[in-house]
This record gives structure tokens, C-alpha cells and sequence, in this order.
């Protein structure tokens, strides 16, 4: 530690102990800094490139101690000279640079990638104010600006910049670089493109800006939904920028290391994340003609370079771009895309398998899927969902493209930094082996019926949900009983979740508690959701959850049995507090719709246990955990596909037929929560829920109901509880980032790891 020491001696002339804990925080920053670099980077003949809009990496100055290996070392130093590293920990901004699950996943890559020691860098770009941060007044939800990027920061100017040609003008690009450390490894680069002059002062009032303005703020927002005209064309602006760049930067790489372009596959394979960088295969196209490519070659050539990940099987969420735009925008590339097109149509004349439909829209997924050379899905049910339905049409004439990869996430945050405790005590059982090789984790299993570590099991999840306990207090405003049952919701506000689901159950519940029906024991009800700026409905179902926290805390005859916080903006560094306290995980989306999830992951390795639909990989943690061990409620997918296809649902028939369902939806127009909200948005949502409810809320509701009873009373238990906890960290070794990331380089990437 005596070089860290140096650096407050040099940086501040004073002694650790003498400064503050922001000097501290901003010596360990640029301390760490030198750490990593001195590391030194994976490198190899062949790269794997992450190309991805999002890269949602969170906080990084803990997660980087524990990579270097030095974590415990700094903490201890710092308590020696009377300073706390969790407190230092509050001072770093969190980069907001995702909007949820896709760019979480890329995050956790990132970090396997660099662990197991692959060539490799994640490319995106660099949102000066990132998504928004929400905040709650009037029980609404409001955005206003993000900004996380300080004058000292993990960015380090790469000095690398390209010029990308829009129609019209060309913009100068600059490259900013973080490094990522692999645990007890090299590290590898997250590199984000920017503009050379970005100017945060264009925004007004809330995080509304001039969109025409384009040369300033092109990189400033994070693009949260594609709800008007002008933000989805400044989408395809950012795509463009993103793309450009990185094919450029993946080219010159390669030819500087040898490749003569023909051989480009050998030197750099593409994972395209989801369709936002998929303009990335027109693009290399016309940068390998204009180096003196054939067409025909350069088709060839990039088909062996580029592979794509779906993440989504909802319809409107797969990126369907008007060629009009595509023309205002990028004309050079159009005649490519054209091209593209042309080739397919002339072999497979099928409308449903074309890049260019007949209202001449560019569908991206279908370009990737002709000219990439593997497509996967994130979950096996979607991957499933994928060949048999949503993309049959390609699985017919490609079924050796198609392959599955189950999501992970990284163990070293979402373990040994979100949960100190649990982390030691999991190594005092079975050793420190699981930190490299996750699926040691089931050495746990040889522990059930052992009543010690049951108790201590539960003892620490008790002091876990102390600490959370206090970040809600400080978060909401609310003081919650830490003796009562966590049930958490905590992901994207989207109609698919169901949240309001979940707000049904709180409804019927309350309801009960008024008629005297008091339960055996209290329970928190907590959620954290953002809802994308332009998502009324979504943002309806918060303002009924906020209305419902105000209605139910503040009622005495009722919150010493219920309480319901929502979480004010809703982040990554939220999450590692809120996931180790959980008791109930609740991942209840509507069977065939959650692509995989992966915030489920996290709930089991931290011992909390599954509520949910036989959805995403919910089907698998059944699977791996057995059916004591999970609460799985609601219809199949199978099922839930049929009524899709028959178009038999019908919300209103079950609203009218059940009177327990009807008087929970009723309460949301009710006196009770009318006089707290607003009487617009819990109209226009009780009336989407009896006519429309898309996701067959009322469908699942009896059986929703009936488990979370069931597992709320199978709670009291707790010694079978216990156990149930242990059986969920023990298998959740199997969702690992690091089997994930295995899995891609095994049947992807073909990757040679450095040793
Ligand atoms: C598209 C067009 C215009 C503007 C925005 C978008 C857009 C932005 C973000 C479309 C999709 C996203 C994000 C999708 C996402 O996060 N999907 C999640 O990916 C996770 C990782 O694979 C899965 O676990 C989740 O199930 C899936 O919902």
C-alpha cells in the first residue's frame, strides 16, 4: 500500500488519513488506473469484438479492487487509517450506459471475457448523460439528465479517431477506453466512440433538447424507446456512428497485425448484440469494396465474420427501420442494403424471409441472420420459441446457424461484491475455488440437513436485509420491518413483467387485511422500475404502485402486515443492495415473453427463491433447483402461444366472471386511491386491464395468488426454508458468465485463451 499512499502524498500533500473521503476516492481512482494498465491486455491473432448500443457497467472502483486482487488489502489499509472503502464506494457516479437486461449482460461479459482470458474488447459509445435518472413527484414519474462523466473518471482518451460519413457531412469521431479487468487476469478494453465536441448545455427542462442539433447531441442521451420520429432517426445517427467506427477500427487493427482482408476471419469475429449494431454488415462491406473487394467477396467475407444475439421475441421490439430514413441518414449505404436484399430474393422468393419487405422496410435481424453465420438465443425456451415459431422460416433454410446460449452473469460482482458476508462464509464452507470455477458451488449441496449452516444461512441474510433495510430508508423515505418477508420486483417497467400483476395480488391482500383477515406475518413489498419517457401505460402502472405505498404505509390498521416501496431510480447499484437481502424473487412475466432474464440469476445466488412463470430461464433454474426448491405458477408457454394464435383471450370475461379479481381491479378506480392519485392515469390503466390486459394479467391471477400464499406460509418454516436457499446458491454455478462466455467461444468465437 505504500504506492497508494504516495499518491495522496503527491495528488492532495497530505496524509490518507487527513482527507476527505471524496480526495480518497479520486487517489484510488487514478491508483487503480495505474494498477490495470500495468496489467497489461489480452492479445492474440483473433479478436472477438462485442459490439453493443448498451454496456451497462455500473460502479467500478470495488469491482476492479476485487479483479486486481487487492480488494481486502485497500479495505484494511483504509480502516487503519480510520476511513471506510463502503463509504468511498457512494462518492464514484454510476455510468448509465444501458437501459436494463441486454446491456447488464454485456457488462457481465465483459468482465468473463477478460477472466478466462480471450482476445477481445467491447466496442459502443460514450452517452455523456446516459439514460435519464427518474424521480418520483405527485406519485409520476419524471426524467431529467444523468450526467457521470466528472473531470477524473475511468475514461482514458485513446487518442484513436475516425471520420464517419453522414449524408451531407462527415463527423470526426474520438475514442475513450475502460479498462476491465479479468479476475486475477489481464484486462481487456471497453471502447466507446464519442463526438470530438459534445455539448451537455443544449439540454432544457427536463431531458428534452433540440434533436435537429445533431453535431452536439449525437452522444449525450441513451435512447430509451423509439416512441417519436426524431429520436428514432437520431437512433439510426448513433447506430451509424457506432458502427462505422468500429468497422474501421476492427479493419485497420487487422491489417496492421497482417491480415490482408481476404482473411479477415481470422483475425476478428463480431457478436452483434441484439439489431442495434447490425449495420455493421453493410458497413464492412463497403469499407472492404473501397479497399479493392469484390462484392461478391466482400459478402463472403463478412458472413464469416459476424454473428448475432436476439434478446427479444416481442414484435415491436425488433428493429424494422423505413428505407426513407435509411436514405436521409446513410445513403451511401442503401445501394449496399439493396444489394443484400436483391441476392436473397433472387433464392428464396419468400416474402416473410426478405431484408426489404413490400412496405419497404429494412428488417435488421433478417439481414444478420443471411449474412451472419450464427444466430443465438438467449434462454433454451427462446431459443426454442425462435426456431419453431418467431424465426422458423430462417431455421428451415439454416438450421446450423441457430444455437442456444443461456444467459450468466458475472459472480464477482454479483457475489463477492454485492455480498461480503455470504461470499466468506461460502468459502469457509467449500474453499475459494468457486470464485474461478462456479460449478464448485454445488460442494454447498453436501451441507443440507446441517443445522448449523442453516442458521447461519439465515442469519446472514437477516443482517443483509438490516443493511437494505437502511438504503430503503434513505432511498424512500420509508421505514420497513426487517422481520418481514422481502417479495421483490426490481427490472424494467414493460407490460410483459407485470408488474401490475404483482399490484393485483398487494390489492387483494390489502383488501383481506381490512376485512380482519390479519396474516401470520408481515410482508415488504418492494419494486425498483424505470418506465421508458413515451410508455403511458407503463407509466400508469407506476403511479398505481406509488399511490398504493402511500395508501397502505400510511394506514395503521394495515402496514404492521403490509408495506410497498418503490424504489426512486432504479440502477445497478441498487440492485447490489437490494438482491442480498431478498427473500421471494419475483419473475413473473407472461410465458414465451422474457427472453431469459437474468436479474433471477442474481435473486438465487443470493439465496432468495423463485416465484415465477415457466419463462426464459426460469425454466432452467426449475429444472436445476427441482420443483421444493422454486414457486412456478401460470400458464405455459405453449398455452399462452395457443391464445395468441387463436386471439381467445378475453380480460374482460374473467373480470366479470370473478368476483375476487373484479373488486382488485375495481380498487385501482376506487375512492381509496383516487383521492391520492391521479384520476387520468388509473382510468386509462383499470380500463387497459379490463379490455385489453395484452399480457393475460387475469389469466394467471388465481394461480399467482395461490402460490405466493403457499410460499409466504411455507416462509414460517424456517429451517425447510434454509434449505431451500442452500439448494439455490449450490445450483446456481451453472449461470455463471464464465460457462457462457465458454460456451460462445466454443461454438462461436473459436477464440485461443492466453494462459
Ligand atoms: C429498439 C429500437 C429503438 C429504441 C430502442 C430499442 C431497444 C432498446 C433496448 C430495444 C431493446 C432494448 C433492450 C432489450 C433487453 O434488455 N432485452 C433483455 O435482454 C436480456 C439479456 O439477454 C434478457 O435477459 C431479457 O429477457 C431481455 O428482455
Amino acid at each position: 500500500m505504500e504506492t497508494l499512499s504516495k499518491v495522496f502524498e503527491d495528488k492532495y500533500n497530505k496524509n490518507v488519513k487527513d482527507c476527505t473521503n471524496e480526495e480518497i476516492y479520486h487517489g484510488l481512482l487514478s491508483w487503480t488506473k495505474e494498477q490495470l494498465k500495468g496489467r497489461g491486455y489480452q492479445e492474440g491473432k483473433k479478436k472477438i469484438y462485442y459490439i453493443s448500443a448498451e454496456f451497462l457497467i455500473g460502479k467500478l472502483l470495488s469491482n476492479n479492487l476485487i479483479n486486481l486482487g487487492v480488494y481486502d488489502e485497500v479495505a484494511k489499509y483504509l480502516k487503519e487509517n480510520g476511513k471506510e472503502l463502503s463509504m468511498i464506494e457512494e462518492i464514484e457516479p454510476e455510468p448509465s450506459l444501458g437501459n436494463g437486461g441486454l446491456g447488464r449482460l454485456a457488462a457481465c461479459f465483459l468482465d468473463s471475457i477478460a477472466t478466462l482470458g480471450l482476445p477481445g474488447e467491447g466496442i459502443g459509445l460514450n452517452y455523456h448523460l446516459g439514460l435519464f435518472k427518474q424521480e418520483f413527484k405527485d406519485h409520476l414519474q419524471f426524467e431529467t439528465p444523468n450526467p457521470w462523466i466528472q473531470p477524473e473518471s475511468w475514461l482514458t482518451d485513446a487518442g484513436v479517431s475516425y471520420y464517419v460519413p453522414f449524408k451531407g457531412f462527415m463527423l470526426k469521431s474520438t475514442l475513450y477506453d475502460i479498462d476491465v479487468a479479468g479476475y486475477e487476469n489481464k484486462a481487456i478494453k471497453l471502447r466507446l466512440f464519442d463526438i470530438d465536441i459534445a455539448d451537455e448545455s443544449i439540454v432544457g427542462e427536463g431531458i428534452s433538447f433540440d434533436k435537429r442539433d445533431l453535431l452536439h447531441n449525437l452522444t449525450l442521451f441513451l435512447y430509451p424507446d423509439d416512441s417519436d420520429d426524431a429520436g428514432r432517426k437520431l437512433r439510426i445517427y448513433q447506430q451509424y456512428f457506432m458502427v462505422s467506427n468500429a468497422a474501421q477500427m476492427i479493419l485497420d487493427e487487422a491489417t496492421a497485425k497482417g491480415c490482408n482482408l481476404h482473411d479477415l476471419a481470422d483475425y476478428a469475429v463480431i457478436q452483434i448484440n441484439d439489431t442495434h449494431p447490425s449495420m455493421v454488415i453493410p458497413e464492412l462491406i463497403r469499407l472492404l469494396t473501397e479497399r479493392g473487394i469484390e462484392f461478391e467477396e466482400a459478402c463472403e467475407i463478412v458472413s464469416h465474420v459476424c454473428a448475432y444475439t436476439n434478446h427479444t421475441i416481442l414484435a415491436e421490439a425488433l428493429e424494422k427501420w423505413p428505407i426513407s430514413y435509411l436514405e436521409e441518414v446513410v445513403p451511401h449505404l442503401m445501394p449496399i442494403i439493396r444489394k443484400l436484399d436483391e441476392r436473397i430474393k433472387a433464392k428464396y422468393p419468400q416474402e416473410n424471409l426478405a431484408i426489404i419487405d413490400k412496405n419497404d422496410l429494412v428488417h435488421m435481424a433478417h439481414m444478420d441472420i443471411h449474412y451472419g453465420f450464427s444466430i443465438n438465443g438467449v434462454a433454451s425456451l427462446h431459443t426454442d420459441i425462435l426456431k419453431e415459431t418467431e424465426l422458423h422460416q430462417f431455421y428451415e433454410i439454416y438450421p446450423e446457424k441457430f444455437n442456444n446460449k443461456t444467459n450468466g452473469i458475472t459472480f464477482r460482482r454479483w457475489l463477492l461484491h454485492c455480498n461480503h458476508p455470504l461470499t466468506e462464509y461460502i468459502t469457509s464452507m467449500i474453499g475459494d475455488g468457486f470464485r474461478k470455477d462456479s460449478f464448485e458451488l454445488d460442494k454447498m449441496l453436501g451441507f443440507k440437513g446441517n443445522q448449523d449452516v442453516l442458521a447461519n444461512i439465515l442469519k446472514i441474510k437477516q443482517d443483509a436485509k438490516k443493511r437494505c433495510a437502511e438504503f430503503i430508508k434513505a432511498n424512500t423515505g420509508e421505514e420497513i420491518n426487517t422481520h418481514s418477508v422481502y417479495d421483490i420486483q426490481i427490472k424494467r417497467l414493460h407490460e410483459y413483467k407485470r408488474q401490475q400483476l404483482n399490484a393485483l395480488y398487494i390489492i387483494d391482500r390489502y383488501l383481506k387485511i381490512k376485512a380482519g383477515e390479519k396474516p401470520q406475518r408481515p410482508v415488504t413489498f418492494i419494486f425498483g422500475a424505470k418506465a421508458a419517457p413515451a410508455y403511458v401505460i407503463a407509466k400508469d402502472i407506476i403511479h398505481l404502485l406509488l399511490c398504493l405505498q402511500e395508501l397502505i404505509n400510511n394506514d395503521p390498521e394495515v402496514s404492521p402486515y403490509m408495506k410497498v416501496v418503490m424504489v426512486e431510480n432504479y440502477n445497478v447499484s441498487a440492485a447490489e443492495k437490494l438482491i442480498p437481502a431478498c427473500d421471494i424473487s419475483e419473475q413473473i412475466s407472461l410465458a414465451s415473453k422474457e427472453a431469459s432474464g437474468t436479474g433471477n440469476m442474481k435473486f438465487m445466488l443470493n439465496g432468495a427463491v423463485t416465484l415465477g412463470t415457466m419463462d426464459g430461464a426460469n425454466v432452467e433454474i426449475s429444472q436445476l433447483v427441482g420443483k421444493d426448491n422454486i414457486y412456478i405458477f401460470g400458464e405455459s408457454s405453449e398455452q399462452v402461444i395457443e391464445h395468441y394464435e387463436k386471439a381467445d383471450y378475453c380480460s374482460r370475461d374473467f373480470y366479470e366472471k370473478d368476483e375476487r379479481i373484479r373488486r382488485a381491479v375495481d380498487f385501482i378506480v376506487g375512492n381509496d386511491l383516487l383521492s391520492i392519485g391521479s384520476e387520468e392515469h388509473l382510468r386509462r390503466l383499470h380500463h387497459e386491464i379490463v379490455s385489453k390486459d395484452w399480457f393475460m394479467t387475469l389469466l394467471d391471477f388465481e394461480d399467482y395468488a395461490k402460490v405466493k400464499d403457499q410460499a409466504l406460509s411455507d416462509y414460517e418454516d424456517r429451517t425447510a426454508w434454509a434449505e431451500k436457499m442452500l439448494v439455490n446458491i449450490g445450483k446456481a454455478g451453472y449461470f455463471s458468465s464464465d460457462r457462457t462466455i465458454e460456451e460462445y467461444n466454443r461454438d462461436i468465437w473459436h477464440l485461443t485463451p492466453e494462459k
